[in-house]
């Protein structure tokens, strides 16, 4: 018996299955994902599943669906042979719980173990603390811990953050000192050195990925950047008028999320481990995008956004703006997506989305006052 489990046929819910059998499979490499649920842990992936792994997904428990983002990987085991099937599984457990940490790694086993789970909304940080810290912080000193603990020996990547810089002023590298500026980003940089700790300590081969902002169509919608490609495709729809939105002067290095999750593998196929900033090395400010965004779609964004103070942070990150030029020395890393195509490719995406919401309040199905 296992605890391996994956989505129903609605691709949403969660079931009892037998795990791969190992012995008729073809060797393969074998990962494990926490976070897999959210924007980047479906482009990685996609990433890894077109390298020939076997993807091992930890997906926590919700009230709600949340494998929404893996419904074009997955593939219900009732309508479709194992052989034609990706190798892909999802398992229960929760960064803040380390037995199912432990669990996980006793049952899969994976050559390589990349931790993007976490709380990631800043300002949602500033509500819940102590949460925050417990699963960004401590659950990344749990599953290092439970790598460490391993008999069989695995590479792990951990997602750190340019939020980690705070009010260092730009460029960022990988010598610039943190100052966080919420208690995301000082639980970030707890998890980066308890990473570092355990590559000295034990010699694990531990990597942490200091990533810049990056977004795509699969964002969460209360990020700055999808939040106003969702407006614009609603407002261009005749679905809402107004966004209502709070800083809109502070600076970011904003970069596609299909792209960073090649940095992510790249940095564990290395001979040793490392840590690497991942950026464009772009700066724009959140009003440039209001006017990419806008704009692209014949907009003009004075006319839809509202300051609203709710949205301003009780510590503002000012200016963010990598210097990438280590990955893109040691890794031959480089960004394919640039600024203007990522707002496109967000935009693109909404307004299509708002148009298949418009079908449904056109036919009273939906309320147009509902968001998303
Ligand atoms: P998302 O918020 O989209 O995804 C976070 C994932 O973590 C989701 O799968 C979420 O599950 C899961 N999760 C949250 N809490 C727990 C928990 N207690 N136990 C297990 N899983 C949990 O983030 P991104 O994909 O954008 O980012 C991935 C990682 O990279 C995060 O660690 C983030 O902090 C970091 N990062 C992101 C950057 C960015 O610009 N996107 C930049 C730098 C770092 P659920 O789907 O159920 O919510
Ligand atoms: P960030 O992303 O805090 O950089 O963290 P976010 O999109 O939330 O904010 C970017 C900037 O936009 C300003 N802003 C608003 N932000 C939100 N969310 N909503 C608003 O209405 C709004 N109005 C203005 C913010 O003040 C901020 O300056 C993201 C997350 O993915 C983290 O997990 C990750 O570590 C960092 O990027 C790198």
């Amino acid at each position: 018996a296992n605890s391996s489990s994956t989505m129903n046929s609605n691709g949403a819910g969660a079931e009892e299955v037998p795990s791969v059998p190992r012995s008729l499979a073809p060797p393969r490499k074998v990962a494990l994902v926490t976070g897999i649920t959210g924007q980047d842990g479906s482009y990685l992936t996609e990433l890894l599943l077109s390298k020939g792994y076997e993807v091992h997904g930890l997906m926590r428990r919700s009230s709600n669906f949340n494998t929404q983002r893996l419904e074009h990987i997955y593939h219900d085991p009732h309508a479709t042979p194992s052989a034609q099937r990706p190798p892909m599984r999802l398992h229960y457990a929760d960064l803040s719980d380390s037995s199912s940490l432990r669990r996980a790694l006793d049952l899969v086993l994976p050559d390589e173990v990349y931790n993007l789970a976490a709380q990631s909304h800043v300002a949602v940080s500033y509500e819940i603390p102590d949460y925050t810290a417990d699963v960004v912080a401590t659950g990344a000193l749990r599953l290092l811990e439970a790598v460490r603990l391993s008999a069989k020996p695995m590479r792990y990547y951990q997602a750190g953050s340019s939020e980690m810089f705070g009010s260092t002023p730009p460029p960022q590298s990988e010598t610039t000192p943190f100052h966080p500026r919420s208690p995301y980003a000082a639980a970030k940089v707890a998890a980066h050195w308890y990473t570092v700790n355990y590559r000295e300590a034990y010699g694990l081969f531990a990597c942490n990925g200091v990533l810049f902002n990056h977004e795509s169509p699969r964002r969460g919608e209360n990020f700055v950047t999808r939040k106003i490609t969702r407006a614009v495709g609603r407002i261009k729809v005749g679905l809402q008028t107004k966004v209502f939105l709070g800083n809109l002067s502070a600076g970011r290095d904003w970069g596609f999320a299909g792209d960073y999750v090649e940095a992510m593998w790249l940095m564990l196929q290395q001979d040793k481990p490392a840590d690497y900033v991942v950026a464009t090395e772009e700066c724009h400010t959140v009003e440039e995008f209001l006017q990419a965004a806008f704009g692209y779609a014949g907009l003009d964004w004075k006319d839809h956004v509202v300051i609203d103070k709710k949205y301003f942070r009780p510590a503002e990150v000012d200016s963010l703006q990598g210097d990438a030029s280590k990955s893109r020395k040691e890794l031959g890393w480089k960004p394919k997506v640039g600024f203007q195509q990522l707002v496109e490719m967000m935009v693109d995406n909404d307004i299509e989305l708002a148009k298949q919401e418009k079908v449904l309040v056109d036919a009273g199905y939906r309320d147009p006052k509902q968001q998303a």
